[in-house]
Protein backbone atom coordinates (compact mmCIF):
# COMPACT_ATOMS: atom_id res chain seq x y z
CA UNK A 1 0.00 0.00 0.00
CA UNK A 2 1.17 3.52 -0.98
CA UNK A 3 2.13 6.00 1.71
CA UNK A 4 -0.35 8.58 2.50
CA UNK A 5 0.85 12.74 2.88
CA UNK A 6 -1.90 14.73 4.26
CA UNK A 7 -1.71 18.39 4.06
CA UNK A 8 -3.94 21.15 4.60
CA UNK A 9 -4.07 24.80 3.52
CA UNK A 10 -6.72 27.15 6.06
CA UNK A 11 -10.23 27.72 4.64
CA UNK A 12 -10.99 31.26 3.13
CA UNK A 13 -13.67 33.20 4.24
CA UNK A 14 -16.33 33.81 1.90
CA UNK A 15 -16.51 37.10 2.32
CA UNK A 16 -14.64 38.28 -0.22
CA UNK A 17 -12.76 37.40 -3.57
CA UNK A 18 -9.28 35.61 -3.38
CA UNK A 19 -6.03 37.76 -3.66
CA UNK A 20 -2.35 36.64 -4.17
CA UNK A 21 -1.74 35.54 -0.12
CA UNK A 22 -4.93 33.07 -0.43
CA UNK A 23 -3.26 32.00 -3.45
CA UNK A 24 0.27 31.78 -2.01
CA UNK A 25 -0.80 29.40 0.90
CA UNK A 26 -2.37 27.27 -1.33
CA UNK A 27 0.48 26.92 -3.57
CA UNK A 28 3.06 25.85 -0.48
CA UNK A 29 0.65 23.25 0.30
CA UNK A 30 0.01 22.28 -3.80
CA UNK A 31 4.26 22.43 -3.98
CA UNK A 32 4.55 20.21 -0.91
CA UNK A 33 1.86 17.74 -2.43
CA UNK A 34 3.20 17.47 -5.82
CA UNK A 35 6.60 16.44 -4.30
CA UNK A 36 5.23 13.95 -1.91
CA UNK A 37 3.00 12.04 -5.35
CA UNK A 38 6.92 12.37 -6.97
CA UNK A 39 8.16 10.52 -3.69
CA UNK A 40 5.15 7.68 -4.98
CA UNK A 41 2.90 8.90 -2.13
CA UNK A 42 -0.74 9.22 -2.38
CA UNK A 43 -1.72 12.56 -0.99
CA UNK A 44 -4.96 14.44 0.85
CA UNK A 45 -4.70 17.81 0.18
CA UNK A 46 -7.79 20.37 1.59
CA UNK A 47 -8.84 23.42 1.08
CA UNK A 48 -12.02 24.98 1.24
CA UNK A 49 -14.11 28.14 2.49
CA UNK A 50 -14.77 29.29 5.95
CA UNK A 51 -18.85 30.77 5.68
CA UNK A 52 -20.10 30.93 9.47
CA UNK A 53 -19.64 33.79 11.56
CA UNK A 54 -20.39 37.53 11.41
CA UNK A 55 -17.95 38.73 9.36
CA UNK A 56 -19.39 36.41 6.43
CA UNK A 57 -23.48 37.20 7.24
CA UNK A 58 -22.27 41.24 7.47
CA UNK A 59 -20.92 41.20 3.92
CA UNK A 60 -23.88 39.35 2.55
CA UNK A 61 -26.49 42.09 4.09
CA UNK A 62 -24.38 44.52 3.16
CA UNK A 63 -24.71 43.24 -0.68
CA UNK A 64 -28.60 42.63 -0.38
CA UNK A 65 -27.89 38.89 -1.32
CA UNK A 66 -28.67 35.44 0.76
CA UNK A 67 -25.66 34.51 2.85
CA UNK A 68 -25.76 31.03 1.66
CA UNK A 69 -26.13 32.16 -2.04
CA UNK A 70 -23.47 34.50 -1.37
CA UNK A 71 -21.15 31.86 -0.12
CA UNK A 72 -21.73 29.97 -3.14
CA UNK A 73 -20.43 32.45 -5.17
CA UNK A 74 -17.55 33.34 -3.85
CA UNK A 75 -16.48 29.87 -2.74
CA UNK A 76 -17.34 28.78 -6.35
CA UNK A 77 -14.72 31.88 -7.42
CA UNK A 78 -11.92 30.32 -4.41
CA UNK A 79 -12.18 26.61 -6.53
CA UNK A 80 -12.05 27.89 -10.39
CA UNK A 81 -8.95 29.95 -9.32
CA UNK A 82 -7.19 27.08 -7.43
CA UNK A 83 -8.14 25.35 -10.72
CA UNK A 84 -7.46 27.64 -13.32
CA UNK A 85 -4.08 27.52 -11.01
CA UNK A 86 -3.26 24.00 -11.27
CA UNK A 87 -3.40 24.12 -6.89
CA UNK A 88 -4.29 20.10 -7.70
CA UNK A 89 -6.22 20.08 -4.18
CA UNK A 90 -7.84 16.37 -3.10
CA UNK A 91 -10.99 17.87 -1.63
CA UNK A 92 -12.50 21.22 -1.31
CA UNK A 93 -14.48 21.51 1.58
CA UNK A 94 -17.03 24.02 2.53
CA UNK A 95 -18.06 24.95 6.44
CA UNK A 96 -21.80 24.88 5.23
CA UNK A 97 -21.76 21.39 3.98
CA UNK A 98 -24.07 18.67 5.62
CA UNK A 99 -20.80 16.50 6.27
CA UNK A 100 -19.18 19.09 8.21
CA UNK A 101 -22.24 19.91 10.56
CA UNK A 102 -22.27 16.08 11.61
CA UNK A 103 -18.40 16.34 12.43
CA UNK A 104 -18.46 20.03 14.43
CA UNK A 105 -21.59 18.47 16.44
CA UNK A 106 -19.98 15.26 17.22
CA UNK A 107 -16.41 17.11 17.93
CA UNK A 108 -18.73 19.65 20.65
CA UNK A 109 -20.51 16.22 22.10
CA UNK A 110 -16.91 14.97 22.82
CA UNK A 111 -15.64 18.20 24.74
CA UNK A 112 -18.96 17.93 26.68
CA UNK A 113 -18.81 14.75 27.52
CA UNK A 114 -15.42 15.19 28.66
CA UNK A 115 -15.89 17.98 30.68
CA UNK A 116 -14.42 20.37 28.33
CA UNK A 117 -17.57 23.15 28.39
CA UNK A 118 -19.12 24.84 30.95
CA UNK A 119 -21.88 28.09 31.21
CA UNK A 120 -20.46 31.30 31.89
CA UNK A 121 -21.32 34.80 31.31
CA UNK A 122 -18.57 36.64 29.03
CA UNK A 123 -18.02 39.67 28.23
CA UNK A 124 -15.16 41.23 26.36
CA UNK A 125 -14.30 43.50 23.12
CA UNK A 126 -14.91 41.39 19.48
CA UNK A 127 -12.86 41.80 16.61
CA UNK A 128 -15.46 40.78 13.78
CA UNK A 129 -12.61 41.11 10.82
CA UNK A 130 -10.84 38.58 13.47
CA UNK A 131 -13.77 36.72 14.43
CA UNK A 132 -12.25 36.61 18.14
CA UNK A 133 -11.96 38.41 21.19
CA UNK A 134 -9.42 40.94 21.75
CA UNK A 135 -7.62 41.94 25.27
CA UNK A 136 -7.00 45.73 26.44
CA UNK A 137 -4.06 45.52 25.43
CA UNK A 138 -4.41 44.90 22.01
CA UNK A 139 -6.87 47.83 21.45
CA UNK A 140 -6.29 51.69 20.95
CA UNK A 141 -8.57 54.77 21.10
CA UNK A 142 -10.14 55.87 17.60
CA UNK A 143 -13.48 57.89 16.33
CA UNK A 144 -15.90 56.27 13.88
CA UNK A 145 -17.49 57.16 10.99
CA UNK A 146 -19.85 59.73 13.35
CA UNK A 147 -17.01 61.30 14.93
CA UNK A 148 -17.46 59.44 17.51
CA UNK A 149 -15.01 57.98 20.23
CA UNK A 150 -14.64 54.20 19.68
CA UNK A 151 -11.90 51.35 20.50
CA UNK A 152 -10.22 49.36 17.03
CA UNK A 153 -7.69 46.72 17.03
CA UNK A 154 -4.01 47.44 17.25
CA UNK A 155 -3.04 44.95 14.51
CA UNK A 156 -5.81 46.14 11.93
CA UNK A 157 -7.07 49.31 13.04
CA UNK A 158 -10.74 47.60 12.38
CA UNK A 159 -13.08 48.58 14.61
CA UNK A 160 -14.37 46.61 17.71
CA UNK A 161 -17.60 45.50 19.29
CA UNK A 162 -18.45 45.11 23.28
CA UNK A 163 -20.25 42.32 24.12
CA UNK A 164 -21.73 40.84 26.94
CA UNK A 165 -23.36 37.62 27.24
CA UNK A 166 -23.92 34.09 28.43
CA UNK A 167 -21.89 31.86 26.27
CA UNK A 168 -20.33 28.07 26.87
CA UNK A 169 -16.39 28.38 27.74
CA UNK A 170 -13.81 25.83 26.63
CA UNK A 171 -11.32 25.28 29.36
CA UNK A 172 -8.25 26.59 27.42
CA UNK A 173 -6.66 27.31 30.60
CA UNK A 174 -5.40 23.74 31.78
CA UNK A 175 -3.62 23.73 28.32
CA UNK A 176 -0.45 25.41 29.59
CA UNK A 177 1.92 22.79 30.55
CA UNK A 178 0.10 20.33 27.93
CA UNK A 179 1.06 22.53 24.86
CA UNK A 180 4.42 23.70 26.47
CA UNK A 181 5.16 19.66 26.13
CA UNK A 182 3.37 19.68 22.72
CA UNK A 183 5.65 22.49 21.29
CA UNK A 184 9.22 20.39 22.96
CA UNK A 185 8.19 18.16 19.86
CA UNK A 186 9.05 20.85 17.57
CA UNK A 187 5.79 20.91 15.81
CA UNK A 188 6.09 24.55 14.70
CA UNK A 189 8.29 25.26 11.37
CA UNK A 190 10.02 27.84 10.84
CA UNK A 191 11.26 27.78 14.45
CA UNK A 192 11.12 31.12 15.40
CA UNK A 193 7.45 31.05 15.39
CA UNK A 194 7.50 28.24 18.29
CA UNK A 195 9.14 31.07 20.16
CA UNK A 196 6.19 33.46 19.57
CA UNK A 197 3.69 30.86 20.86
CA UNK A 198 5.97 29.79 23.56
CA UNK A 199 5.42 34.07 24.52
CA UNK A 200 1.97 33.79 24.12
CA UNK A 201 1.66 30.99 26.78
CA UNK A 202 3.72 32.80 28.98
CA UNK A 203 1.24 35.87 28.97
CA UNK A 204 -1.41 33.41 30.30
CA UNK A 205 -3.98 31.03 28.98
CA UNK A 206 -7.78 32.30 30.17
CA UNK A 207 -10.88 29.98 29.02
CA UNK A 208 -12.30 30.47 25.54
CA UNK A 209 -15.38 31.18 24.58
CA UNK A 210 -16.77 28.91 21.97
CA UNK A 211 -20.20 29.83 21.29
CA UNK A 212 -22.48 33.48 20.64
CA UNK A 213 -26.01 34.08 21.39
CA UNK A 214 -28.38 33.43 18.58
CA UNK A 215 -29.65 36.80 18.71
CA UNK A 216 -25.93 38.23 17.92
CA UNK A 217 -25.02 35.29 15.49
CA UNK A 218 -27.64 33.78 13.19
CA UNK A 219 -25.37 32.01 11.09
CA UNK A 220 -23.60 29.31 12.05
CA UNK A 221 -23.61 25.69 13.51
CA UNK A 222 -25.90 25.46 16.73
CA UNK A 223 -25.08 24.40 19.59
CA UNK A 224 -26.37 20.23 19.94
CA UNK A 225 -29.26 20.64 22.25
CA UNK A 226 -29.09 24.49 23.27
CA UNK A 227 -31.27 26.56 20.31
CA UNK A 228 -30.38 29.32 21.28
CA UNK A 229 -26.54 29.17 21.18
CA UNK A 230 -24.66 28.70 17.62
CA UNK A 231 -20.99 27.67 17.76
CA UNK A 232 -17.86 30.22 17.39
CA UNK A 233 -17.23 30.54 14.11
CA UNK A 234 -13.11 29.23 15.03
CA UNK A 235 -14.11 26.20 16.73
CA UNK A 236 -16.25 25.23 14.00
CA UNK A 237 -13.74 26.15 10.73
CA UNK A 238 -11.13 24.26 12.67
CA UNK A 239 -13.17 21.07 12.53
CA UNK A 240 -13.18 21.41 8.98
CA UNK A 241 -9.79 19.59 9.28
CA UNK A 242 -11.61 16.52 10.80
CA UNK A 243 -14.27 16.54 7.98
CA UNK A 244 -11.83 15.93 5.21
CA UNK A 245 -9.95 13.37 7.40
CA UNK A 246 -13.52 11.57 7.77
CA UNK A 247 -12.57 11.62 11.60
CA UNK A 248 -16.70 11.01 12.17
CA UNK A 249 -17.38 9.49 9.26
CA UNK A 250 -16.05 6.18 7.68
CA UNK A 251 -12.29 5.32 7.82
CA UNK A 252 -10.27 8.18 9.26
CA UNK A 253 -7.33 9.12 8.20
CA UNK A 254 -6.69 11.96 11.18
CA UNK A 255 -4.21 13.58 12.40
CA UNK A 256 -2.93 15.16 9.18
CA UNK A 257 0.93 15.62 8.64
CA UNK A 258 0.77 19.47 8.45
CA UNK A 259 -1.65 22.30 8.45
CA UNK A 260 -0.10 25.19 6.24
CA UNK A 261 -1.23 28.80 8.11
CA UNK A 262 -0.51 32.28 7.90
CA UNK A 263 1.24 33.87 10.91
CA UNK A 264 -2.03 36.02 11.34
CA UNK A 265 -3.82 32.82 11.66
CA UNK A 266 -1.21 30.93 13.96
CA UNK A 267 -2.88 31.17 18.10
CA UNK A 268 -5.50 29.51 16.44
CA UNK A 269 -3.76 26.76 14.85
CA UNK A 270 -0.95 26.60 17.49
CA UNK A 271 -2.85 27.07 20.54
CA UNK A 272 -6.68 26.69 20.64
CA UNK A 273 -6.75 23.92 18.00
CA UNK A 274 -4.55 21.70 19.99
CA UNK A 275 -6.05 22.07 22.88
CA UNK A 276 -9.23 22.00 21.74
CA UNK A 277 -7.91 18.11 19.82
CA UNK A 278 -6.45 17.12 23.42
CA UNK A 279 -9.26 18.19 25.17
CA UNK A 280 -11.53 16.11 23.07
CA UNK A 281 -9.11 12.81 23.22
CA UNK A 282 -7.57 13.09 19.93
CA UNK A 283 -4.53 12.93 18.51
CA UNK A 284 -2.32 15.88 16.91
CA UNK A 285 -1.14 17.19 13.92
CA UNK A 286 2.97 16.47 13.20
CA UNK A 287 3.48 19.62 11.75
CA UNK A 288 2.15 23.50 11.37
CA UNK A 289 4.14 25.27 9.11
CA UNK A 290 3.77 29.23 9.30
CA UNK A 291 4.38 31.38 6.45
CA UNK A 292 4.31 35.28 6.52
CA UNK A 293 2.45 37.58 4.58
CA UNK A 294 2.81 39.59 0.85
CA UNK A 295 2.41 43.00 0.73
CA UNK A 296 1.80 45.48 -1.42
CA UNK A 297 4.62 48.14 -2.47
CA UNK A 298 5.35 47.73 1.35
CA UNK A 299 1.98 47.97 2.62
CA UNK A 300 -0.85 46.01 3.69
CA UNK A 301 -3.14 44.36 1.02
CA UNK A 302 -6.03 45.80 2.06
CA UNK A 303 -9.47 46.30 0.05
CA UNK A 304 -9.63 49.97 2.06
CA UNK A 305 -6.25 50.83 0.73
CA UNK A 306 -7.42 49.62 -2.53
CA UNK A 307 -3.82 47.46 -3.42
CA UNK A 308 -5.44 44.16 -3.56
CA UNK A 309 -3.76 42.17 -6.43
CA UNK A 310 -5.92 39.84 -8.62
CA UNK A 311 -4.25 36.65 -9.13
CA UNK A 312 -6.48 35.96 -11.82
CA UNK A 313 -5.32 38.82 -13.55
CA UNK A 314 -1.52 38.46 -12.77
CA UNK A 315 -2.39 34.92 -14.21
CA UNK A 316 -3.76 36.02 -17.75
CA UNK A 317 -0.75 38.30 -18.04
CA UNK A 318 2.36 36.07 -17.07
CA UNK A 319 0.61 32.71 -17.23
CA UNK A 320 -0.40 30.55 -14.49
CA UNK A 321 3.14 28.99 -13.92
CA UNK A 322 4.96 32.50 -14.37
CA UNK A 323 2.35 33.53 -10.91
CA UNK A 324 3.39 30.30 -9.42
CA UNK A 325 7.08 30.88 -10.06
CA UNK A 326 6.88 34.12 -8.88
CA UNK A 327 5.23 33.57 -5.74
CA UNK A 328 7.40 30.35 -4.48
CA UNK A 329 10.13 32.21 -5.91
CA UNK A 330 10.15 35.48 -3.96
CA UNK A 331 7.91 34.11 -0.83
CA UNK A 332 9.70 33.12 2.29
CA UNK A 333 8.41 31.45 5.42
CA UNK A 334 10.37 33.52 7.49
CA UNK A 335 9.77 37.14 6.66
CA UNK A 336 7.09 39.18 4.56
CA UNK A 337 7.50 39.05 0.79
CA UNK A 338 6.76 42.79 -0.98
CA UNK A 339 4.78 42.07 -4.32
CA UNK A 340 5.99 44.28 -6.89
CA UNK A 341 4.69 43.97 -10.43
CA UNK A 342 7.92 45.12 -11.93
CA UNK A 343 10.30 42.83 -9.86
CA UNK A 344 8.00 40.13 -11.47
CA UNK A 345 8.53 41.09 -14.37
CA UNK A 346 12.30 40.96 -13.58
CA UNK A 347 12.64 37.78 -12.19
CA UNK A 348 10.17 36.16 -14.74
CA UNK A 349 12.71 37.18 -17.72
CA UNK A 350 15.83 36.79 -15.84
CA UNK A 351 14.90 33.18 -14.43
CA UNK A 352 12.05 31.42 -16.68
CA UNK A 353 13.44 33.10 -19.71
CA UNK A 354 17.20 34.40 -19.77
CA UNK A 355 18.16 30.68 -17.61
CA UNK A 356 15.84 28.21 -18.29
CA UNK A 357 13.90 28.95 -21.49
CA UNK A 358 17.22 29.82 -23.08
CA UNK A 359 19.23 26.92 -22.61
CA UNK A 360 16.32 24.56 -23.54
CA UNK A 361 16.38 26.33 -26.55
CA UNK A 362 20.27 26.41 -27.10
CA UNK A 363 19.99 22.96 -26.93
CA UNK A 364 17.22 22.14 -28.77
CA UNK A 365 17.62 24.42 -31.79
CA UNK A 366 18.04 22.76 -35.25
CA UNK A 367 21.33 24.52 -36.01
CA UNK A 368 23.36 23.13 -33.22
CA UNK A 369 20.98 19.98 -32.50
CA UNK A 370 20.74 18.80 -36.12
CA UNK A 371 19.70 15.33 -35.43
CA UNK A 372 17.17 16.61 -32.55
CA UNK A 373 18.72 14.05 -30.48
CA UNK A 374 19.23 13.71 -26.55
CA UNK A 375 22.92 12.05 -27.49
CA UNK A 376 24.17 9.16 -25.51
CA UNK A 377 26.96 9.77 -22.92
CA UNK A 378 30.33 9.24 -23.95
CA UNK A 379 32.65 8.96 -21.02
CA UNK A 380 35.78 9.04 -22.49
CA UNK A 381 35.03 11.90 -24.29
CA UNK A 382 33.85 13.82 -21.59
CA UNK A 383 37.23 13.33 -19.91
CA UNK A 384 38.95 14.15 -22.75
CA UNK A 385 37.62 17.94 -23.07
CA UNK A 386 36.68 18.71 -19.44
CA UNK A 387 38.31 20.72 -17.18
CA UNK A 388 38.05 21.75 -13.61
CA UNK A 389 34.43 24.07 -13.69
CA UNK A 390 33.01 20.67 -15.92
CA UNK A 391 33.93 18.37 -13.12
CA UNK A 392 32.36 21.07 -11.16
CA UNK A 393 29.52 21.60 -12.58
CA UNK A 394 28.70 17.79 -12.55
CA UNK A 395 28.96 17.33 -9.06
CA UNK A 396 26.55 19.85 -8.85
CA UNK A 397 24.29 17.76 -10.60
CA UNK A 398 24.56 15.00 -8.40
CA UNK A 399 24.23 17.04 -5.75
CA UNK A 400 21.44 18.89 -6.81
CA UNK A 401 18.81 15.90 -6.04
CA UNK A 402 19.48 16.07 -2.43
CA UNK A 403 19.61 19.70 -1.42
CA UNK A 404 16.32 20.26 -3.28
CA UNK A 405 14.62 17.26 -1.93
CA UNK A 406 15.83 18.97 2.09
CA UNK A 407 14.91 22.34 1.35
CA UNK A 408 11.41 20.54 -0.19
CA UNK A 409 10.91 18.65 2.74
CA UNK A 410 11.38 21.74 4.56
CA UNK A 411 8.83 24.09 2.63
CA UNK A 412 11.57 26.12 1.84
CA UNK A 413 10.57 26.40 -1.71
CA UNK A 414 12.08 29.44 -2.39
CA UNK A 415 15.30 27.88 -1.55
CA UNK A 416 14.95 25.27 -3.37
CA UNK A 417 14.20 27.34 -6.51
CA UNK A 418 17.39 29.26 -5.94
CA UNK A 419 19.06 25.89 -6.02
CA UNK A 420 18.03 24.79 -9.35
CA UNK A 421 18.73 28.24 -10.95
CA UNK A 422 22.12 28.33 -9.66
CA UNK A 423 23.04 25.14 -11.09
CA UNK A 424 21.16 25.99 -14.40
CA UNK A 425 23.71 29.18 -14.60
CA UNK A 426 26.13 26.76 -13.98
CA UNK A 427 24.76 25.06 -17.32
CA UNK A 428 24.68 28.40 -19.08
CA UNK A 429 28.48 29.22 -18.49
CA UNK A 430 29.45 25.71 -19.33
CA UNK A 431 27.39 25.89 -22.97
CA UNK A 432 29.48 29.39 -23.23
CA UNK A 433 33.07 28.38 -22.68
CA UNK A 434 32.04 25.16 -25.20
CA UNK A 435 30.70 26.77 -27.76
CA UNK A 436 28.44 24.21 -29.37
CA UNK A 437 27.84 26.50 -32.39
CA UNK A 438 31.35 26.53 -33.48
CA UNK A 439 31.67 22.45 -32.37
CA UNK A 440 28.25 22.23 -34.96
CA UNK A 441 30.06 24.24 -37.69
CA UNK A 442 33.30 22.56 -37.40
CA UNK A 443 31.25 19.38 -37.08
CA UNK A 444 33.30 18.13 -33.90
CA UNK A 445 30.30 15.39 -33.45
CA UNK A 446 31.35 13.29 -30.56
CA UNK A 447 32.68 17.11 -28.54
CA UNK A 448 28.92 18.47 -29.41
CA UNK A 449 27.16 15.21 -28.25
CA UNK A 450 28.92 15.37 -25.42
CA UNK A 451 27.97 19.04 -24.30
CA UNK A 452 24.61 18.45 -25.60
CA UNK A 453 24.11 15.20 -23.43
CA UNK A 454 25.55 17.26 -20.27
CA UNK A 455 23.16 20.31 -21.11
CA UNK A 456 20.47 18.27 -21.29
CA UNK A 457 21.06 15.73 -18.54
CA UNK A 458 20.91 18.82 -16.31
CA UNK A 459 18.10 20.48 -17.71
CA UNK A 460 16.04 17.04 -17.77
CA UNK A 461 16.94 16.43 -13.66
CA UNK A 462 16.05 20.50 -12.67
CA UNK A 463 12.87 19.50 -14.89
CA UNK A 464 11.92 16.53 -12.78
CA UNK A 465 12.32 19.18 -9.56
CA UNK A 466 10.43 22.38 -10.88
CA UNK A 467 7.32 20.12 -11.99
CA UNK A 468 6.07 20.80 -7.76
CA UNK A 469 6.54 24.50 -8.51
CA UNK A 470 5.95 25.02 -12.29
CA UNK A 471 3.84 21.93 -13.58
CA UNK A 472 2.84 23.11 -16.95
CA UNK A 473 6.08 24.51 -18.25
CA UNK A 474 7.96 21.30 -16.59
CA UNK A 475 5.59 19.49 -18.42
CA UNK A 476 6.91 21.43 -21.88
CA UNK A 477 10.50 21.10 -20.89
CA UNK A 478 10.61 17.41 -20.50
CA UNK A 479 8.66 16.86 -23.32
CA UNK A 480 11.00 18.80 -25.57
CA UNK A 481 13.90 16.11 -24.12
CA UNK A 482 11.37 13.60 -25.19
CA UNK A 483 11.01 12.35 -21.28
CA UNK A 484 8.05 10.20 -21.13
CA UNK A 485 4.96 11.06 -18.47
CA UNK A 486 6.26 8.29 -16.36
CA UNK A 487 10.17 8.83 -16.21
CA UNK A 488 9.53 11.84 -14.10
CA UNK A 489 9.21 11.26 -10.34
CA UNK A 490 12.17 10.98 -7.72
CA UNK A 491 12.96 7.16 -9.11
CA UNK A 492 13.99 9.35 -12.04
CA UNK A 493 16.55 11.64 -10.62
CA UNK A 494 19.24 9.00 -10.29
CA UNK A 495 21.71 10.81 -13.38
CA UNK A 496 21.28 8.66 -16.54
CA UNK A 497 25.08 9.75 -17.53
CA UNK A 498 25.11 5.58 -18.73
CA UNK A 499 22.48 6.43 -21.03
CA UNK A 500 23.98 4.40 -23.87
CA UNK A 501 21.40 5.07 -26.94
CA UNK A 502 20.64 8.69 -28.70
CA UNK A 503 16.88 9.46 -27.82
CA UNK A 504 14.86 11.34 -30.07
CA UNK A 505 13.48 15.33 -28.86
CA UNK A 506 10.74 16.39 -29.54
CA UNK A 507 11.00 20.49 -30.12
CA UNK A 508 8.08 22.53 -29.66
CA UNK A 509 9.17 26.01 -29.41
CA UNK A 510 10.19 28.60 -26.69
CA UNK A 511 9.54 27.70 -23.27
CA UNK A 512 9.17 31.20 -21.80
CA UNK A 513 8.82 34.09 -24.17
CA UNK A 514 10.26 37.10 -22.69
CA UNK A 515 7.64 39.67 -21.32
CA UNK A 516 7.94 43.40 -23.28
CA UNK A 517 7.79 46.12 -20.67
O1 LIG B 1 -8.21 33.49 8.49
N1 LIG B 1 0.03 37.13 2.56
O2 LIG B 1 -9.29 33.11 6.50
P1 LIG B 1 -8.69 34.25 5.54
C1 LIG B 1 0.13 35.78 2.66
N2 LIG B 1 -11.02 31.58 7.69
N3 LIG B 1 -0.88 34.99 3.01
C2 LIG B 1 -2.05 35.57 3.28
C3 LIG B 1 -2.25 36.96 3.21
C4 LIG B 1 -1.14 37.77 2.82
N4 LIG B 1 -1.20 39.07 2.69
N5 LIG B 1 -3.52 37.21 3.52
C5 LIG B 1 -4.10 36.02 3.78
C6 LIG B 1 -9.04 32.91 7.81
N6 LIG B 1 -3.21 35.02 3.62
C7 LIG B 1 -9.85 31.79 8.42
C8 LIG B 1 -8.99 30.55 8.49
S1 LIG B 1 -8.63 27.95 9.03
C9 LIG B 1 -9.40 26.82 9.99
C10 LIG B 1 -9.67 29.35 9.09
C11 LIG B 1 -3.42 33.58 3.80
O3 LIG B 1 -9.56 34.29 4.34
C12 LIG B 1 -2.77 33.10 5.08
O4 LIG B 1 -2.47 31.73 5.04
O5 LIG B 1 -8.46 35.50 6.30
C13 LIG B 1 -3.86 33.31 6.05
O6 LIG B 1 -3.65 32.57 7.22
C14 LIG B 1 -5.04 32.84 5.26
O7 LIG B 1 -4.80 33.33 3.95
C15 LIG B 1 -6.29 33.43 5.91
O8 LIG B 1 -7.31 33.61 5.05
Amino acid sequence: MKQLFRITTPIFYANSVPHIGHVYTALIADAAARWNILLGKDTLFSTGTDEHGLKVERESKKKGLNTLQFCNKISKQFQHLFDDLDIKYTDFIRTTEQRHFSAVKQFWEKLRQNGMIYKDSYSGYYSIVDECFITKDELIKSKNEQGEDCYVSKSNYQPVIWMEEENYMFKLSEFTDPLRKWLDTKVIYPEHFENTVRSWLNDGLPDLSISRSKERLHWGIPVPEDGNQVIYVWLDALVNYLTVCNYFSGESIWPVDCHIVGKDILKFHAIYWPAFLMGAGLQLPKKIVCHSHWTVNNLKMSKSIGNVVDPQELATKYQTDGLRYFLLREGTLGSDGNFCEKRMIEVLNAELCNVLGNLLNRVSSQSINKDQIFPAHDELIFKKIADVNDHNLLFGMKNLTDSVGEKYEQYEFHRAIVSIMDQLRNVNSFVDRHKPWILAKENKKEELDCILNITMENLRICGILLQPIIPRLSDRLLTTLGIGKHERTTKHLNTILNLSTNKPICSIGSLYSRIKI
